[in-house]
């Protein structure tokens, strides 16, 4: 393990500002080098046990998503301003993956400091990143980022991209929680949702409700996902406004990775309407799902490692048979009937076993 990466992992952990240039620099790292995760964590494993704790992800990881202009940055700082009044101990962390994302309270993690306005809260980081430009994707680089937030302690970690594009859809995978944000007076939104917003969605949020057309979106939106239920359910059932009920089936056989109904919110990010409210229901869902967000973390994870273990076996049986043809191959024994399929299977995995050795 790099010297560099225990340094700066012990001084990110540590409590206090002195943590941002280092946690900062742990994420350059792992933007440029995904790879290094693991030296990351074993350095990690190495503080002392009172900061071991700092290993896990951040309790709760929520995706906020949708067209730009709808006040996602703004309907971010005021979830922030009110978390941060509830829990006035608990560090938070935004990643923005849209470096024109303007929010007000906040350190810095990162290089892209200008754009950001008054990086006063010691308690909030936010970080942002360019959408190209991650070695393994954007997905991996933002797996990266929310890992160190968890490493400096974040309770909860909002997730800000551009809601247009696959990278929506990947980066929705790494969130408990996907919000999509509408806004009136920018064209056909409900078009948007149906262009495959809609089924990574958990909560809706109208915002601008200080706008006079904001009611009238917000009647959109829910007739729309009432339709959507019907379609999939066959029967006619509620959209859930404000708590979780009722049967879950229809809408987890359309996302399978949600836990939730979908729930449809009026806010003014900007003015602060509703604001309350939605934190309510995040943190309400929160404490209900937390245990199962934990399991759902593990399965994804396994999955990571299962294809992992796919590509590399598939590498090797490559390899093996390529040499064995070299030498009369086992195909011809199956073609002449003295060896069966299974045989040859079961002789293939063995001696690719054998005879292979992982890289590096
Ligand atoms: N009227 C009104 N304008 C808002 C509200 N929230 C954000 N805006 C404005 O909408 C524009 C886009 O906001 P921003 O948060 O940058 O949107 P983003 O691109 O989705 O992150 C800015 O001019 C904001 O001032 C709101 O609640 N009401
Ligand atoms: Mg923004």
């Amino acid at each position: 393990m790099s010297t560099t990466i225990s340094t700066l992992v012990r001084a990110a952990a540590a409590e206090g500002p002195g943590a941002i240039r280092p946690a900062a620099r742990l994420m350059s790292i792992l933007s440029d080098e995904p790879h290094r995760l693991p030296e990351v964590f074993q350095a990690a494993a190495g503080l002392e046990a009172g900061d071991s704790r700092r290993l896990t992800l951040p309790r709760l990881l929520i995706g906020i998503t949708g067209a730009p202009g709808s006040g996602k940055s703004t309907l971010t700082d005021a979830l922030i301003r009110d978390y941060r009044r509830r829990h006035p101990d608990r560090r938070l962390g935004v990643v923005a993956v849209d470096p024109s994302s303007p929010f007000t309270g906040g350190a810095v993690l990162g290089d892209r400091v200008r754009m950001m306005r008054h990086a006063t809260d010691p308690m909030v980081f936010v970080r942002s990143m360019a959408s190209r430009g991650h070695l393994g994707g954007l997905a991996l680089g933002v797996k990266g980022v929310i890992r160190i937030m968890g490493l400096i302690g974040c309770d909860v970690v909002f997730v800000e991209t551009v809601g247009v594009g696959q990278s929506e859809v990947e980066v929705a995978g790494v969130a408990d929680l996907v919000m999509i944000v509408l806004a009136p007076g920018l064209g056909d939104s409900i078009q948007l949702l149906k262009a495959g917003l809609m089924e990574i969605g958990d909560l809706f949020v109208v915002n601008k409700a200080d706008r006079p057309d904001a009611a009238r979106l917000h009647g959109e939106l829910l007739a729309m996902l009432r339709v959507a239920r019907e379609d999939l359910s066959g029967h006619h059932a509620p959209v859930v406004e404000d708590e979780t009920a009722g049967d879950l089936a229809p809408w987890l056989s359309r996302r399978p990775g949600t836990l939730i109904e979908p729930r449809t919110f009026l806010v003014s990010g900007g003015q602060g309407q509703g604001v309350k409210e939605l934190v309510d229901d995040l943190e309400a869902l929160g404490s209900e799902f937390s245990p199962r967000w934990q399991a759902q973390r593990l399965d994804s994870i396994e999955q990571e490692v299962r294809e992992a273990v796919i590509e590399e076996a598939t590498r090797r049986l490559r390899d093996t048979l390529q040499s064995q043809r070299a030498s009369g191959g086992m195909a011809s024994e199956v073609l002449s009937g003295t060896v069966s399929v299974d045989e040859a299977a079961t002789r293939l995995l063995d001696e690719t076993v054998a005879r292979t050795r992982p890289r590096g």
